[in-house]
């Protein structure tokens, strides 16, 4: 059996507690099975780059990671992974920042991460990177004659060409990808903006799976992400869930439950989501005192200027609502600015008889995944969820909506919380049997498999 790479921004070792993410753990699980190697960011800052590995094994899963300079940090993460990508990613150029200096740091850290790496790998070592910091990867790795199988992962979207070209030497980057074996993609709606740009904007041409551009071979697939539902579920029963359900149980008393629960990311829609609330409470004056939303935000990217103002809008919003509309014994909104153990998330979604996930543009979302994985099969909830996530396209079963439509979302709100016991059955069985199949074990494994087995052509 090859050695699997897994190559990260950052790098997530097993941790005691339960605090980590499915992703982690099903990678940690792959990297267990294959001997393999977790390589990325430590996340730590030194005053200068020197290039050293720290290497590190955990419950059988090996890392090696190094430490980026402030000025890395500053140009490559903070600069063009969450200021100019991430916004173009999720279709916000005009908050996308084009900067010289960013690019310049971004492709000096992706060398930066192939130096050390290029020495480790062996012969038969498959590859797999992971995400928009690092699309140039592949590329640096071939340029250092490493002959392994490639793959590469895009957990967000895929922009429309015509966004995308605002990004200054677009095509550079988009040709870099050319040197990966396999590109997934969570969804076929990203997939087709990939070939779209590839046909019209580098003349490339598309056969079945393969595109083909001057000579060069890439395989792009739809591979869509899952979460652990086996573990998931397994939290249900745990003494740390049991004692939020009991805190939460008490404090709603008749109260119905709606939730939240996103990273605080204007890609989240949670201004427009606080909003359709508010339309919510205005339109049906018999759910005041009746139910109560539970947002849940622990803030990213701090250091990014847009997200310290979604943070201070979110603020003011959720003040001002619950100033319109509170009463001495009510408030309608409690936003929550954690995080929260995977267990007591579990026991968080399954007390909400609505799940509220409303990105106005998502790579897949897990949230709205958990949230039916963690339902009571006996008394399920009722998912509503933005059309703009992947995860509506395996999802039709919930009540899809057009997150920037305030009425929209509030009317599907107010069948959620009606719907009767049958139908949210029904919605619930079907979208259950999804969320078992494609679960991330399965996605792993498919991405892996298509790693090794795709056919390959190198200039
Ligand atoms: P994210 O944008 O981070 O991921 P998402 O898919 O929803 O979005 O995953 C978030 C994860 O963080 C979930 O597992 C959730 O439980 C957890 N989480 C959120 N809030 C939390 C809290 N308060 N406490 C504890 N845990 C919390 C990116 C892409 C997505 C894509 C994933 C995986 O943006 O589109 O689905 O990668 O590919």
């Amino acid at each position: 059996m090859s050695r699997l790479i897994v190559v990260s921004n950052r790098v997530s070792m097993p941790t005691p507690d339960s605090a980590q993410g499915g992703l982690a753990v099903a990678l940690q699980a792959a990297l267990r099975e294959s001997g393999g190697l977790w390589f990325g960011w430590s996340g730590r800052e030194v005053e200068k780059f020197n290039g050293s590995v720290s290497f590190d094994e955990v419950d059988g899963v090996r890392s090696a990671v190094v430490d980026l300079e402030p000025q890395d940090v500053e140009e490559y993460y903070n600069g063009f992974a969450n200021r100019t990508l991430w916004p173009l990613f999720h279709y916000r150029v005009d908050i996308a920042k084009y900067d010289r200096t960013f690019n310049a740091g971004y492709q000096r850290v992706n060398r930066r991460f192939v130096e050390p790496l290029h020495v480790m790998i062996e012969p038969d070592d498959i590859i797999w990177i992971n995400d928009y910091h690092l699309i140039p990867m592949g590329m640096l790795l071939r340029e250092r004659a490493v002959k392994n199988r490639i793959g590469f992962f895009l957990h967000t979207p895929w922009p429309p060409t015509r966004l995308l070209v605002s990004l200054p030497h677009h095509e550079q980057l988009i040709r870099s990808m050319f040197h990966y074996d396999v590109i997934g993609f969570q969804t076929a709606e990203w997939l087709e903006s990939f070939h779209h740009y590839c046909e019209h904007e580098l003349g490339a041409s598309i056969k079945g799976d393969y595109i083909h551009l001057d000579g060069m071979m890439v395989r792009a697939v739809i591979c869509p992400i899952g979460i652990d539902y086996r573990d998931f579920v397994d939290g249900i029963g745990s003494p740390e869930a049991q004692s939020i359900a009991d805190r939460v149980r008490r404090s709603l008393r008749q109260l119905t439950m709606i939730i939240g629960v996103d990273r605080l990311d204007y890609s989240k829609g949670l201004e427009e989501r606080l909003k359709s609330f508010e339309h919510l409470l205005h339109q049906h004056d018999d759910l005041h005192r009746a139910v109560v939303l539970i947002q849940v935000a622990p803030p990213s990217r701090g250091e990014v200027e847009q997200y310290q103002k979604v943070r201070e809008k979110l603020n003011e919003l959720a003040g001002r609502i619950n100033g319109e509309f509170a009463e001495v014994d009510w408030t309608p909104i409690r936003y929550v600015n954690r995080g929260y153990a995977r267990a007591e998330l579990t026991a968080l979604y399954r007390a909400a008889r609505v799940g509220l996930v409303t990105p106005l543009r998502d790579g897949m979302n897990l949230v709205a995944k958990e949230y039916i994985a963690a339902q009571d099969p006996e008394d399920p909830g009722v998912l509503v969820l933005s059309r703009f996530a992947g995860a509506a396209a395996q999802m039709s079963e919930a009540l899809l909506v057009n997150p920037y439509s305030p009425e929209e979302v509030a009317d599907a709100l107010h069948m959620g919380l009606k719907m009767p016991l049958g139908e949210r059955k029904r919605r619930f069985n079907a979208l259950l049997q999804g969320i078992k199949k494609q679960d991330v074990h399965w996605w792993r494994a498919k991405f892996v498999d298509l790693i090794q087995n795709s056919e390959v052509v190198r200039p």
